[in-house]
């Protein structure tokens, strides 16, 4: 794993809100991520298809909770729109131990920690984003709004497990909007410019389209917009992203994937420093 965030690189990720890391994965890592990845996906879909329910190691409530809903709202709606976007599964960590461990790995933490400028790091959600042969595109948005807190140097990482192209739906960012984002949003939905709605000025960017072999990570601020193009082609885009909250983070009041029991303690301004469901990936206190 290409582990090592450059001056350049940290400086392309300031300025710009978006990254792209060619080779990030070795050949054999990639190979493990794909076969981990789609074995995780497998095994989620399986467990929610026949028992209506999530199986795993040990799984918890919220992710049985936002699997079930999303899926039942998909299977209400097969032929829905969103549905078609990407398949989507969150928490695969929580429910698969290969899963764990590739997302546990300090190196990953170190390396979007240092890009986002930030002393430690937690996993708000990792997630599988597949879109499906001849699939919608994922329309502009933010990430950050979505997430149970604020902050300015969240982050994401977004792996390519197959060649993400022009063709079949690559990740498109507009440089620099994280850094005049507010919290205001679009949902991923059909029209794919909502987000100008808020945002008219950011019409007049250029959008940069990040086509990135198997292996390739794109990382992005969380207040960067972006999307994906269709998938005009027969056969699936598969991706593994992670998000990431900055050590020290406090609860906004948004619900998202916190457990409810969890969610109900907590009052707003309270750190989210609960480590079985935000794990310290990495922080440099603890490697000196
Ligand atoms: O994979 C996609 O189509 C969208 C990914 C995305 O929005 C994200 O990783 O935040
Ligand atoms: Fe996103």
């Amino acid at each position: 794993m290409n582990h090592q965030a450059t001056p350049e690189q940290i400086h392309s990720f300031q300025e710009n809100g978006f990254l792209v890391v060619e080779n990030f994965l070795d050949s054999t890592e990639l190979e493990h991520w794909r076969q981990t990845t789609q074995e995780a996906v497998d095994h989620r879909l399986d467990s929610l298809k026949n028992s209506g329910g999530v199986a795993g190691d040990d799984v918890s409530a919220a992710v049985a909770e936002i699997e079930e809903n999303r899926l039942k709202a998909n299977q209400a709606d097969p032929d829905g729109y969103y549905s078609q976007v990407f398949t989507q599964c969150v928490k695969l960590a929580d429910s698969h131990a290969g899963m764990r461990e590739i997302m546990f790995d300090s190196r990953l933490g170190e390396f979007v920690a240092t890009l986002a400028g930030v002393d430690g790091i937690r996993i708000w959600h990792d997630q599988a984003l597949f879109k499906p042969p001849f699939g919608n595109p994922t329309g502009w948005h933010l990430d950050n709004p979505y997430w149970s807190f604020s902050s300015r140097q969240s982050i994401s990482i977004w792996v390519a497990l197959d060649d993400a192209t022009r063709d079949n739906g690559c990740m498109y960012y507009l440089p620099g909007t994280h850094k005049t984002a507010t919290y205001q949003n679009a949902g991923i939905g059909k029209n794919q410019a909502d987000l100008f709605k808020f945002y008219p000025q950011w019409r007049e960017l250029s959008s940069v389209a990040c086509p990135a072999a198997a292996g390739t990570a794109v990382f992005h601020n969380g207040l960067t917009a972006h999307g994906a193009g269709a998938n005009m082609t027969n056969r699936p885009r598969r991706a593994m992203t992670c998000a990431y909250m900055p050590d020290g983070s406090t609860f906004n009041g948004v619900q998202n994937i916190l457990p409810i029991k969890y969610f109900e303690s907590l009052k707003v301004g309270d750190v989210l420093n609960d480590n079985t469901i935000n794990p310290l990936i990495w922080s440099n206190k603890s490697t000196g």
